[in-house]
C-alpha cells in the first residue's frame, strides 16, 4: 500500500506537558514517525509520498473557521504576548467550564488558548500549525488514493488527530486526520464510512464531531475512562444522538487487558462496521494498546499485530489506515508495520 508521509513532523516537537502538577518531557516524540518510515521503508511495504497540496478550505468540512483561525495565527499571538516566548511552548491554564461563557471569544491569548483546549498535556510550538497541516494533507491523500481504488493506503504523520474535534485540540492532537479522511470519502461520493479506533485511548473528537450523523459510523476500542484519559468521553452508553442515534459505539476495557480479551472486542466492533455496510474503513491505528507502552495499559504483543491487521483485512473493505498514538519508541515502528503488513498479506 502507498503510505503518505508528513516529512514536516519534525516543525511540532512539544518539549513538556503537565503531569501530577509537575512538568514532564513529551511522550509524542518526533522521533516516533521516523521509527515508523524507517521500518516501513526496510520491510518494503510500498511506496511512501509527501502529500499533494491542498486548499485550506477542505479542512473547514471539519473543522470551524474560528477554530482555524486560532490555530493558524497562534504561535504569533503567543509570542506577541512576551517576545520571550519565543523559547517557551505554549499551553493553557483556564478554562470556561462550570458556568463560565464560551460564546464570547476574548482577545486574551491565554483565555483564548483555554477556550480552544481541554488539557494541558498538548504544547503548541512554532511549527504546530504547519506540522499539522501537512498531516491532514497526508489523511486527505490517503482517503483520495482508496475512493479512487485502491485496497488500503497509509497517513503517517504526527501529531495525532482522534482526540481533536471541530473547535479544540488536545491529547497531543490539532486536526482530526481520521475524521478529515472519512469527510473526504463521503465527499469522493461513497455514502457511508466506518471508524474503527483501536488507539489506547477514547477518539472522543472523532466521536464528538460525528455523534449526530448516520452517515459515518464510529467504533472504538480503549482503557475504560472510568480510569484512563480522556476520563470524560468513551462509555459504551454514548451511542449516537438524533439522527446519528445508533450510530456510535464504545468498548472500553479494563486496564491490563490482554490480546485475547481485546480481539473480542475487534471482532465485536468488526460485526457492527459490517452490520452498517460502509463502503470504506478509516482506522485510527494507535500502538498504545502494546504491553510496553509508557503511558497506556493493555497487554498486547508485538505479533499481535499482524493479527490484528488480517482481522481488520477480513472485512475486506477499501481502508484508509491513520497513525494516531504509540510511545514504545523502539517498538513502534515494528508494530504499526505488523499491522500493515498482517493486513497485506489477508488483501492480497
Ligand atoms: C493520541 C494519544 O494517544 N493521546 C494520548 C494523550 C494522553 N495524555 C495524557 C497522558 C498521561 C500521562 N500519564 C503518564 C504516566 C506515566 N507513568
Ligand atoms: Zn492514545
Amino acid at each position: 500500500m502507498i503510505t503518505f508521509f508528513n516529512h514536516k513532523h519534525v516543525l511540532h516537537q512539544g518539549r513538556q506537558e503537565m503531569f501530577r502538577g509537575q512538568m514532564v518531557p513529551c511522550f509524542e516524540l518526533a522521533a516516533r514517525a521516523d521509527h515508523v518510515l524507517s521500518e516501513l521503508t526496510g520491510r518494503k511495504l510500498g511506496p511512501v509520498q509527501a502529500p499533494p497540496a491542498f486548499d485550506d478550505a477542505v479542512l473547514e468540512r471539519i473543522h470551524t473557521p474560528e477554530y482555524l483561525h486560532f490555530l493558524r495565527h497562534a504561535w504569533a499571538d503567543w509570542v506577541a504576548l512576551d517576545p520571550a516566548n519565543v523559547d517557551r511552548d505554549a499551553l493553557p491554564s483556564v478554562w470556561p467550564n462550570h458556568g463560565l461563557r464560551k460564546d464570547r471569544v476574548p482577545t486574551n491569548f491565554a483565555a483564548r488558548m483555554g477556550l480552544y483546549a481541554f488539557d494541558t498535556g498538548s504544547p503548541l510550538t512554532s511549527g504546530t500549525w504547519e506540522a499539522a497541516r501537512e498531516g491532514a494533507g497526508c489523511a486527505l491523500a490517503a482517503a483520495r488514493n482508496v475512493a479512487e481504488g485502491a485496497r488500503a493506503a497509509f497517513a503517517l504523520s504526527r501529531p495525532p488527530g482522534h482526540h481533536a474535534g471541530a473547535d479544540f485540540f488536545g491529547g497531543y492532537c490539532f486536526l482530526n486526520n481520521a475524521a478529515l479522511a472519512a469527510q473526504a470519502l463521503r465527499d469522493h461520493g461513497l455514502e457511508r464510512v466506518a471508524v474503527l479506533d483501536v488507539d489506547y485511548h477514547h477518539g472522543n473528537g472523532t466521536q464528538a464531531i460525528f455523534y449526530e450523523r448516520a452517515d459515518v459510523l464510529v467504533t472504538s476500542i480503549h482503557g475504560d475512562p472510568q480510569t484512563e484519559y480522556p476520563f470524560f468521553l468513551g462509555h459504551s452508553d454514548e451511542t449516537g444522538l438524533g439522527a446519528g442515534a445508533g450510530y456510535n459505539f464504545n468498548m472500553p476495557l479494563p486496564r491490563g487487558s490482554g490480546f485475547d480479551v481485546w480481539r473480542e472486542a475487534l471482532r465485536f466492533m468488526l460485526r457492527r462496521v459490517a452490520d452498517y455496510r460502509p463502503q470504506a474503513l478509516v482506522v485510527s491505528l494507535g500502538l498504545d494498546s502494546f504491553e510496553g507502552d509508557p503511558i497506556s495499559g493493555f497487554r498486547l504483543r508485538s505479533p499481535d499485530y499482524f493479527t490484528v491487521g488480517g482481522d481488520i483485512a477480513r472485512a475486506g473493505l477499501p481502508t484508509v489506515f491513520v497513525f494516531e498514538g504509540g510511545y514504545a519508541v523502539a517498538q513502534l515502528g515494528m508494530n504499526a508495520v505488523n499491522v500493515l503488513e498482517g493486513f497485506e498479506r489477508r488483501a492480497a
